[in-house]
């Protein structure tokens, strides 16, 4: 097991589009665990590949946390989720939701989002799989597969918000 870096905004990589998972074996099983141990670590609910540097499609996802209301989140029982080649085909209702992100740490602005979602996606071993999620993980699904897409949650705040934001990270990123 492994601590793996953090990429932070505004590093470039984050922006890169991941490519599906087409090998699954022993390599994949020993990046889910170290990307897990790298999320618990810091402590965070969710972590996608890119933020590690890896442009691969997957996911690992806890939301399993005594209050999802601390920032950053208190861990309690662990439920580790790990989704490879995920993608969204079904989306209902809306949700407002303050979100943070490993990637901008001690950020955290509200973003809009689905508030049900049904994601296919595949285990570790290749394996298909479909879940219905709603509330807080739902929006961890949408987030971590948005950065999938190169996309982080500040990308989807008003354009004056977000772009004030960028340059403001920008500014203290270049201090
Ligand atoms: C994405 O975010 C997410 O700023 C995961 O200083 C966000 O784990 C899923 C964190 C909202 C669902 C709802 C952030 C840790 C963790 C920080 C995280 C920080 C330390 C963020
Ligand atoms: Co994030």
């Amino acid at each position: 097991m492994a601590i793996l870096e953090i990429l932070k905004f505004p590093d470039p990589r984050l922006a890169q589009k991941s490519e599906p998972v087409k090998d699954f074996g022993p390599k994949l099983e020993k990046l889910c665990a170290d990307m897990l141990e790298t999320m618990y670590e810091a402590p965070g609910i969710g972590l996608a590949a890119p933020q590690v540097n890896v442009h691969k499609q997957i996911v690992v996802i806890d939301i399993d946390y005594e209050s999802s209301e601390d920032e950053p989140p208190v861990l309690s029982n662990q439920n580790p989720r790990i989704f490879v080649n995920p993608k969204i085909v079904k989306k209902e209702g809306e949700i407002l939701f303050k979100e943070g992100c490993l990637s901008i740490p001690g950020e955290y602005e509200e973003v809009l989002r689905a508030e049900r979602v049904t994601v296919e996606f595949q285990d570790v071993h290749g394996k298909s799989h479909s879940l219905d999620a709603e509330g807080l993980l739902a929006v961890a699904v949408q987030h971590e597969l948005d950065h999938l897409d190169g996309r982080l949650f500040i990308d989807r705040l008003s354009f004056v918000k977000s772009r004030s934001m960028k340059r403001r990270l920008k500014k203290e990123a270049a201090e």
